[in-house]
C-alpha cells in the first residue's frame, strides 16, 4: 500500500522531507511511531496507524498558503525509528515507552515538540508516567481528544488497557477531555468522585462554549496532548476501531488548536492515537497527516493569523 513520495521514492520519513531537514540534530519536531496493539477490543488494525499516517504524510502539500512559506523546511521534522513492542506485555510496553520518552527529553539534542503515532490508547499511560518524572518541577496538564472517558480504573484485568487511558493519565496530571460521549457506570462514579478532570461531552463540543475554559484550563501549563481519532465524527474519521456518532469535525478541531497553541506555555508532546486504517480509503489518513503537520506548525510558529483570542474576552 505504499505510496510514492513527491522525490518519487518508497517513504522513509514524515512528509517525505529531504536530509538536511530531517535528522533528529536540524529537526524541532521529532516523530516516533508506536504501532502497538494489545488490548483492543472491537475492530483491530491500529499496529498499521503508523505506516499510514507516514505513507498519507507524502502526499501533503508542504507549503502553507496562510504564512506563504514552507514551516516543514524551517522547523525540520526527523521520523524516528519505530518501537517495535507489539509483542510485550501492557506492563513492559508501559515500561519501554516511559524510558524512551525520558531519554529523548534527556539527551543533548532534544525536540521541541515529540508527536508520538500510535497504535492503540494504552500507550499514553506510558508517555504521561515519563513525564510525570520528567517535569516534576513544572506546572503541567493534559487535554484528551477523545469519544471515550476512558477513566476506567482497570479493564479486562489489565490497568494498562486503551479503555484505561484517561485514567492513568490524570494520575499524573490535571486532565481536560474534549469529545466524549460514551460512558460507563463506573467512569461516572469517578467523575462524581472530583478527581482533576474536566470532562467536555460532544454536545457541549458542538455549543463551542468550553474554549474560555481550556484557555484558563492550559494557561501558562506545559502541556501534553494526546489526540484518540475516535474523538472525531466517524463521518471523517471512520478508520477507528470504536467510532462513536455526533463527534469533532475539522473545525472544531481547528478551534482546540488555536485556544492551546495562544495559551499554553509550550506543547512539548502530543501523540495521535487509534489509527486503524481501512484498505483503499485513503481520507482518514491524509486527515491524520495533516492534522500533524498543521499542529505542529501551529504549536512552534504560533497561529497563521494572529487576531487576538476571542475565546477569553467572554
Ligand atoms: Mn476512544
Amino acid at each position: 500500500m505504499m505510496i510514492p513520495n513527491k522525490h518519487g521514492g518508497i517513504p522513509r520519513n514524515f512528509l517525505g522531507l529531504p536530509d538536511e531537514v530531517s535528522s533528529p540534530e536540524t529537526s524541532r519536531v521529532w516523530v516516533l511511531p508506536i504501532p502497538y496493539e494489545a488490548t483492543t477490543t472491537y475492530g483491530a488494525g491500529t499496529r498499521f496507524g503508523p505506516d499510514a499516517i507516514l505513507s498519507a504524510s507524502q502526499q501533503v502539500e508542504l507549503y502553507d498558503p496562510r504564512r506563504k512559506t514552507e514551516p516543514a523546511m524551517e522547523l525540520g521534522i526527523a521520523t524516528l525509528p519505530s518501537l517495535a513492542i507489539s509483542s510485550r506485555s501492557p506492563d513492559e510496553m508501559m515500561q519501554w515507552i516511559r524510558e524512551t520518552v525520558e531519554e529523548i527529553f534527556s539527551g543533548t539534542s532534544q525536540p521541541d515538540l515529540l508527536v508520538v503515532l500510535g497504535g492503540e490508547h494504552s500507550i499514553s499511560g506510558g508517555i504521561a508516567s515519563g513525564l510525570r518524572h520528567l517535569w516534576a518541577d513544572k506546572p503541567w496538564v493534559a487535554v484528551q481528544i477523545d469519544a471515550h472517558a476512558d477513566l476506567r480504573d482497570q479493564f479486562e484485568e489489565s490497568r494498562f488497557n486503551h479503555a484505561c487511558a484517561g485514567r492513568r493519565i490524570a494520575e499524573h496530571a490535571p486532565l481536560f477531555q474534549i469529545g466524549i460521549r460514551n460512558l460507563a457506570r463506573e467512569e461516572a462514579e469517578f467523575l462524581a468522585s472530583n478527581p482533576p478532570v474536566v470532562t467536555v461531552f460532544a454536545e457541549d463540543v458542538h455549543r463551542g462554549q468550553y474554549l474560555a475554559d481550556l484557555a484558563k484550563f492550559v494557561q501558562d501549563k506545559y502541556v501534553y496532548w494526546t489526540i484518540d481519532l475516535d474523538g472525531f465524527d466517524p463521518s471523517i474519521m471512520p478508520s477507528v476501531g470504536t467510532p462513536e456518532p455526533d463527534g469533532l469535525l475539522w473545525h472544531d478541531f481547528l478551534a482546540v488548536l488555536d485556544t492551546i497553541s495562544r495559551h499554553a506555555a509550550a506543547v512539548p508532546v502530543l501523540d495521535v492515537v487509534e489509527l486503524a486504517p481501512i484498505p483503499g480509503l485513503h481520507a482518514p489518513d491524509f486527515l491524520v497527516a495533516k492534522l500533524i503537520y498543521l499542529t505542529a506548525t501551529t504549536l512552534l510558529l504560533g497561529p497563521a493569523d494572529p487576531r487576538p483570542d476571542s475565546s477569553c474576552q467572554r
